[in-house]
């Protein structure tokens, strides 16, 4: 595991309470941050950093932007939870407004990205049963290789990474893994009448912002309609303007069959998520077959109408596709021998470090941390640069700035 550097002080205390009495399921950057705001957060010691990984996509509107927190604060005081044993005044407002945001019939709320994945593998399912006709228990979803959808049993089941799925079997079995990017591999697995769907990123985020080749979800989404498979697009964390379009799959004019939100449909203040799908769909799960004691609470739902609405009132996905644009041409301009490859779109974006050390990219990361621009790797060699999708042409030249002076000084530290 990555080397830490000498740590004292209040940001120790803070590592030793977490050491002590937290699950070890992670492995931070050494910073314990106390406040955030745009696209700034600080630390303890008051020291500030642009925030380049964004809560991996949950914070596209920027820290604490006033008008979500002004709608949490409102309805916090007012009503948060009535279970959906009971009617609300805000559900139904939610969920229209929500399904004319993105042209669909009907809309699941959850909390949780996997929840919403796990949804609409269950819908998925339904729908093969019940309108497709496929044999109980007979199901199948193809999935992509370097897949990332969440962490429960069920997600890491059909993971090919055994670092998500190695010693959590037994596993849920329904799902066959094609490789990514790869049409033919999807024409093969498409031939088996018992596939319902094919659930896929359109960008890959965690494998290290892949992205597919132009018209590679244009074709996939052609070819499920002719085997009659619902293409399930996972926005989880390419959605909400991330990629310079309000939805990854709007580069390729895609409307998935069913279409998973998260993350950032709340702004990064609380978990919820979505699941999108016409009543062909949505109308197979049937009253009492399926919910969440907080999905679609008041207090979400009043929050998600707030967040969807300032990420068109501010042009995130304008600015996200004319930063994200610069960002790639600086850092292309900066001509890194440590930087094989820049990729992305928008303001999703990675670069592959090379150097002889496996460790460069942490070691990089630790150097931009302590340059004021925060960070993770991810898979070891990539290192995702996400920031806000409030972020500024200047404030993207000063990152650059960052970003270059880091590099100089990675080669010193290593
Ligand atoms: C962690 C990764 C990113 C997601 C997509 C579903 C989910 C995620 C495309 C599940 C969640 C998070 C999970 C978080 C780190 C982060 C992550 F590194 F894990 F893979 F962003 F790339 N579909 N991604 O990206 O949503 O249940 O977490 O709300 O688990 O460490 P969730």
């Amino acid at each position: 595991m990555h080397a830490l550097p000498a740590i004292s002080g209040k940001n120790k205390y803070y590592f030793d309470l977490e050491e002590k009495h937290g699950a070890h399921n992670y492995h931070p950057l050494p910073v314990v941050l106390s406040k955030g705001e745009g696209v700034y957060v600080w630390d303890i010691e008051g020291k500030k950093y642009y925030d380049f990984l964004s809560g991996y996509s949950a914070v596209n509107q920027g820290h604490c932007h006033p008008k979500i927190i002004g709608s949490l604060i409102e309805q916090a005081q007012k009503l948060t939870l009535t279970s959906r044993a009971f009617h609300n005044d805000l559900l139904g407002e939610y969920e229209q407004f929500i399904t004319n945001y993105f042209g669909y019939d009907k809309v699941l709320p959850m909390n949780t990205g996997v929840e919403a994945v796990e949804t609409a593998i269950k819908l998925c399912r339904r729908w093969g049963y019940a309108v497709k006709g496929v044999a109980e228990n007979k199901a199948k979803i193809i999935v992509c290789e370097n897949n990332f959808h969440g962490r429960t049993s069920t997600v890491i089941s059909f993971s090919s990474d055994p670092a998500s799925y190695k010693n959590f079997g037994p596993y849920m079995p329904g799902f066959e893994i094609i490789p990514y990017n790869d049409l033919g591999a999807l024409s093969a697995a498409l031939q088996d009448k018992n596939v319902a769907g094919f659930l896929v990123e359109p960008i890959q985020g965690e494998a290290g912002v892949i992205v597919p080749d132009e018209g590679y979800l244009s074709k996939a989404k052609q070819y499920c309609e002719d085997a009659s498979v619902l293409f399930i697009a996972d926005e989880i964390q390419t959605g909400l303007c991330r990629t310079g379009k309000m939805l990854a799959c709007d580069h390729e004019n895609v409307r998935p069959d069913i279409l998973i939100l998260g993350k950032a449909l709340s702004g990064g203040t609380l978990p919820v998520s979505a699941v999108l799908a016409d009543d062909q769909v949505m109308l197979a799960i049937k009253a009492g077959e399926h919910g969440s004691t907080f999905g679609g609470n008041p207090l979400a739902c009043k929050v998600a109408i707030t967040a969807l609405t300032v990420l068109k009132e501010e042009n995130m996905m304008e600015n996200a596709h004319a930063t994200g644009m610069a960002l790639r041409e600086k850092l292309r301009e900066m001509n890194s021998p440590y930087i094989s490859a820049i990729r992305g779109k928008g303001l999703l974006n990675a670069i592959v470090i090379d150097h002889k050390s496996p460790e460069a990219a942490w070691e990089l990361c630790l150097v931009l941390k302590e340059n004021g621009l925060l960070a993770k790797p991810t898979h070891g060699d990539k290192i995702r640069l996400a920031p806000p999708l409030c972020i500024t042409k200047t404030q993207i030249g000063e990152c650059i700035r960052i970003i270059e002076k880091s590099l100089t000084g990675l080669n010193q530290s290593m």
